[in-house]
């Protein structure tokens, strides 16, 4: 095989703002898409149409550049992007000269084949976070990922690959940050410097150009506001998918479903939504309805929600073979399946039988199958989970020279899912009716937040992949992914009653918290654990209940600037070096205000560490100062969080489900502090498009301790707020200080003086 690198510069052209560059093998062409973003994409061969699944953006019609003797200098007003000439190098520099991320010198960019590879320079300090679903630590200096979308089931705390490809990561050293997004959807490799002695990290794909987005903002936070800009942030979820979630694969009849639900009724456990699973179809055919278990799924879905549920329900990519079956006949007849290159339809065998597969790359297909989901949304489902999207198949590997369209399936595995994921969301929207759908899918790609949640697949009953799982979620915080979650209770296996009560009082702290299980584990449900773990289980779960202004409004920063609601304190705390200490790694910030420390069931104390700052338990309001790691007792009734001195969190009292009115009162906890601090506190109806055009009640609440006053800014928006009065709970302030205050909820600026 032969090593091809960039060879010397042979002309430069600027067209409009794409700065090309020619070497006798290959072109490169630099692009700016912002002060702070940089596109490198160097190609043998450079497509017509300049295409991405990711990318949202275009990149700016100017670029400043001068050429010298030995480089060509890109410039923007944060960023220097110096290329040397002869060998071919990309390096780039903060605007006042401090080096970022620079090539390795010997070895560049380079072909090897197909396959193209970029070998970058270590920094000693140098760590590393991002890559979403991937195992291991927080810092992912010293191991190596490869991304193919995998059905993963059973796997442990160290399988790679999984789910999902995020070929994003973000570095830090010598105090500065910067991120970089390699859009190729290939198979792909990432070093961060485990292979090669601590000498460079390196990165590269099976095929495709090296095309790549160069991050140079300083901090955490605003490198994915960038990545988010480019990539797209999440829609408001509806309201209702962010409260309890039961899931089993299967309740197997509408009898079971709606047994179930009633449970949670009588025992007065808030819950919003319960889950059909492939058994409530007719034969595993994706758009039916088994006739005999569920023979009136309207009725059913009607039933649910006198009682205030939500139904989703699973749909698999893989459509059965079967003469008669509307699907099958209609993408046999339109060639909406993936095929071989001699055009026979591609067969595999999934829970149907044998199957085709649909080419969700091609716009028509996408728009078939979101037409399709009516035989979902006319008995009135609301969620549609997508599953099995790597695509999977029994025996996992699809034959390379499948074609969806026109691409070999190795080019586009990686984007399968996230292409169903689209397909099924912009298909439920269009048939919803300004209703908001949720859709959870397994496989992703970066972008994906724009259509989907997603879960983190079959992770098992114990209290390591507990642990592993908010990690999963922390780091997928790191790619755009807000709105994520890991199956509650663990997939596979069977757990103690303690580990169930422990996880679910994580759950709380998740932005899916959905209970799920396989087929053949026992029951997960809340009352399945005995009187006293029903109890906390249900106290848990109404804390969730009481957090929901404050969470809505999270996933409110997550729609605006791609901050997720689950955040790794490596992003606010970027250089404590405690953050990335394996034992408090997987601790994270919940929301502005929270921290969270994960802890395993048995563990009746925990050892946490506390960031600068001063903090309190929020179970207590007892005061500790940050810097240190405390040890403090953590019952199963007690999980250790601490709210951020200055913290603003708005509840509400317990409501059964979304659907409740509730009792019009909006609870403002503000826990004193020597700093001042702000929060947008955003409502809207939760359930429909209505916000794009302005009906949503936003208002910033400020903690100011100087001026010794809190305000709640003047009301932006149109939508009145469900809540008729504020209450506003001071902690922390001492005596002296009347610790609540009541007053109607108006528009106008309010001032409170403690
Ligand atoms: O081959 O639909 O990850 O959540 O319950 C297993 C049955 C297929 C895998 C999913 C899991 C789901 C299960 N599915």
């Amino acid at each position: 095989m032969q090593l091809e690198i960039l060879g010397n510069t042979q002309t430069i052209t600027d067209q409009n703002g794409k700065l090309l560059i020619k070497t006798p093998q290959m072109e490169v062409r630099i692009m700016v898409y912002g002060p702070t973003i940089i596109r490198i994409c160097v190609s043998k061969n450079f497509d017509e149409v300049d295409s991405s699944f990711a990318v949202i953006q275009k990149s700016l019609a100017e670029l400043q550049y001068k050429e010298t003797a030995d480089t060509i200098e890109v410039t923007t007003l944060a960023l220097k992007l110096i290329i040397n000439k002869t060998p071919f190098r990309f390096n780039f520099y903060t605007a006042d000269g401090q080096a970022l991320s620079e090539d390795d010198e010997r070895f560049g960019v380079n072909w090897q084949g197909e396959r193209v590879i970029n070998y970058r320079k270590l920094v000693t300090d140098e760590k590393f976070i991002g890559l979403g679903e991937k195992y291991g630590n927080l810092n992912r200096r010293g191991s190596s990922y490869v991304n193919w979308n995998t059905d993963a089931s059973e796997h442990t705390i160290t399988t790679d690959p999984l789910y999902k490809t995020f070929p994003f990561f973000i570095g830090l050293h010598s105090g500065l940050t910067y991120g970089l997004f390699f859009d190729n959807t290939h198979k792909s490799y990432f070093d961060f410097g485990a292979t090669t002695g601590g000498q460079m990290s390196w990165f590269g794909a099976d095929g495709g150009d090296m095309n790549y987005y160069f991050f140079g903002a300083q901090g955490v936070r605003n490198i994915l506001a960038d990545y988010t800009w480019l990539t797209g942030r999440m829609e408001m979820p509806p309201l209702w998918s962010l409260g309890y979630q039961q899931c089993r694969w299967s309740y197997m009849s509408a009898k079971e479903v709606l047994a179930i639900a009633a449970k949670f009724r009588e025992r007065n456990i808030p819950a919003d939504v319960i889950y059909c699973d492939i058994d409530y179809m007719d034969g595993f055919k994706i758009f039916t309805w088994n006739k005999k278990t569920f023979p009136d799924p309207k009725g059913m879905i009607d039933e649910l929600k006198t009682i205030s549920f939500r139904l989703v329900t699973i749909v698999d990519p893989g459509i059965k073979i079967e003469k008669g079956y509307k699907q099958y006949d209609e993408g046999v007849a339109n060639n909406y399946f993936a095929a071989y290159p001699n055009g026979e339809l591609y067969t595999a065998e999934v829970w149907p039988g044998q199957c085709h597969f649909p080419d969700f790359l091609n716009a028509e297909v996408r728009e078939w199958w979101g037409k399709a989901f009516t035989a979902l949304t006319e008995p009135g489902v609301d969620g549609f989970w997508n599953d099995m999207n790597e695509p999977a198949a029994w025996g996992q590997n699809i034959p390379w020279l499948v074609k969806f369209g026109e691409h070999f399936m190795p080019e586009i595995r990686n984007v399968y899912g996230m292409q169903m994921a689209r397909a099924t969301y912009n298909g439920a929207k269009k048939l919803l009716n300004n209703k908001r759908p949720f859709v959870l899918t397994r496989a992703a790609y970066s972008g994906t937040q724009r259509y989907s949640a997603v879960w983190t697949g079959d992770n098992s009953a114990t209290d390591e992949h507990m642990l592993f799982g908010q990690r999963l979620v922390n780091s997928l915080g790191l790619t755009g992914m807000s709105f994520t979650g890991v199956d509650i209770g663990g997939f596979m296996g069977n757990l103690t009653p303690e580990l169930m009560v422990r996880w679910n009082s994580l759950g709380v702290y998740t932005p899916l918290f959905r209970n799920h299980s396989a087929k053949g584990m026992e029951y997960r449900e809340p009352w399945r654990w005995g009187t006293k773990n029903e109890a906390i289980i249900k106290k848990d779960i109404e804390l969730r209940y009481q957090l929901l202004p404050y969470i809505y409004s999270g996933f409110y920063q997550s729609h605006q600037s791609g901050l997720p609601l689950s955040r790794t304190l490596a992003i606010d705390y970027t250089f404590d070096e405690n953050v990335f200490d394996e034992k408090y790694q997987n601790q994270f910030l919940f929301g502005d205000s929270l921290l969270v420390a994960p802890v395993i069931s048995p563990a009746k104390t925990a050892d946490v560490y506390l960031p600068a700052g001063d903090w309190y338990r929020l179970s207590s309001d007892k005061k500790f100062r940050g810097g240190q790691v405390i040890n403090v007792p953590s019952p199963l009734t007690n999980l250790p969080v601490f709210v951020k001195a200055g913290g603003i969190i708005h509840m509400q009292n317990v409501v059964q489900s979304t659907n409740e009115q509730g009792d019009g009162l909006l609870m403002l906890h503000t826990w004193n502090g020597s700093e001042a601090n702000e929060f947008v506190y955003y409502e809207d109806d939760g359930l429909t498009y209505d916000y794009e055009n302005g009906a949503f009640y936003k208002r910033t609440i400020r903690f100011d301790p100087r001026k010794r006053e809190i305000t709640l800014s003047a009301v932006e928006g149109s939508y009145l707020s469900k809540y008729s009065t504020i209450q506003l709970h001071l902690h922390g302030f001492g005596r002296g200080v009347k610790a609540v205050r009541e007053f109607a909820n108006n528009r106008k600026q309010i001032s409170i003086a403690f």
